[in-house]
């Protein structure tokens, strides 16, 4: 099981995922990325437009990392669960890699027991898709599916793209079929694991950066957080995803230094990238949110990136990032122009 590509302490031999964590090792050390969700596909007043994204438009640049999200490939269908074509995708996954970014890739699937949504948590469906259970060649149809997509994501050159791939996000909360409260920690890590297998040794996706990322949880301690940790020889990055839903910036600054301490911790006892891998300050009421609440915390650690999640065209409580004329504009300018936070331009020549 062990192979050389998942391991982040020095490659053995080079693919794409092992040149990906050389150069994540390199850019911690420099700065914090600076990410956001679903960038160059929509923003809080535009969909499907070419060429755009809310955070250029803003600081001129494009975020260093761009997140997608692969829900209802498993299915092959066209779009996924926000209505992003793959096809669309694919292009601004290459794009990215062109420009020198980095891509970060999340998996809403579907319930694979009931069909419903992703945020159905019934059915025990992790026990039934594991190899044991009865709905085990299916899910290896869905595993198939996501590894095709990943396989092909190549440059024009026939370059393999690397992207950070965090399968079964979250599972610490009770919201996802996959989360605690409709599978068991071991039963967590055997579907990690078996994920992993799949499309690493059956499917040769030697692209992916491997990451592991928990939600924020109360009272959180080393043992809380890897409760459902797969083993290090899965895993490249270790992130939390942590939000503001209530317009509380002193909690949100609380807990995520709180989280931030833990990971950082656990991150350099295991060699491990660390990350915020989902954030955000839902509606973003303040204006100076950037700089006064969020960066007042992140810049005390050394950290690979933050994702800020999408500007979502169909949710209207769903703006995490910036935009033209947004009232946040001018401190995310001042975000984008300190020296540690990281956009495309100032990685592309860190390689
Ligand atoms: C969630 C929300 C949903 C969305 C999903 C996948 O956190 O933003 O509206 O469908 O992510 O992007």
């Amino acid at each position: 099981m062990l192979i050389a590509s998942a391991c982040s302490c020095g490659a053995v031999s080079r693919t794409p995922a092992t040149k990906l964590i050389k150069r994540l090792w390199k850019l911690q050390k420099v700065g914090i990325m600076i990410g956001h969700q679903d960038d160059p596909v929509y923003g809080s007043s535009w969909k499907w437009d070419e060429g755009r994204s809310d955070v250029r438009d803003v600081c001129g640049d494009y975020p260093a990392v761009m997140g997608f999200d692969l829900g209802k490939i498993e299915y092959q269908a066209d779009k996924n669960l926000d209505g992003v074509p793959f096809s669309r995708m694919r292009k601004e996954i290459i794009a990215q890699y062109n420009r020198g970014g980095i891509i970060a890739l999340s998996w809403h699937p579907d319930n694979p027991v009931t069909g419903k949504d992703t945020w159905d948590a019934s059915g025990n469906a992790v026990k039934e898709i594991l190899p044991e259970g009865s709905l085990n060649s299916k899910f290896e149809g869905w595993l198939q599916h996501v590894a095709n997509f990943i396989n092909s994501l190549t440059t024009e050159k026939g370059v393999k793209i690397p992207v950070i791939f965090r399968p079964w996000h979250e599972m610490n909360g009770a919201w996802f079929w996959w989360g605690s409260k409709s599978c068991t920690p071991q039963e967590l890590q055997n579907l990690y694991r078996f994920t992993f297998h799949k499309l690493v040794k059956e499917y040769h996706c030697n692209n992916i950066v491997w990451a592991y990322s928990p939600n924020y949880q109360e009272n959180n301690d080393e043992d809380q957080y890897l409760k459902y940790y797969p083993g290090n020889e899965f895993v490249d990055l270790i992130g939390i995803d942590i939000y503001d839903f209530d317009h509380n910036n002193h909690k949100y600054m609380e807990h995520l230094s709180l989280e931030l301490n833990l990971i950082t911790s656990i991150g350099a006892d295991k060699k491990k990238l660390v990350a915020i891998t989902e954030t955000g300050a839902q509606r973003l009421p303040d204006s100076n949110w950037f700089t006064q609440v969020f960066w007042q915390v992140a810049k005390n650690y050394k950290l690979s990136y933050a994702l800020f999640w999408r500007n979502a065209w169909d949710t209207e409580k769903e703006i995490y990032m910036t935009s033209p004329g947004h009232a946040t504009a001018t401190d995310f300018k001042a975000l984008f122009n300190l020296k540690k936070t990281l956009f495309v331009n100032d990685i592309k020549n860190i390689k």
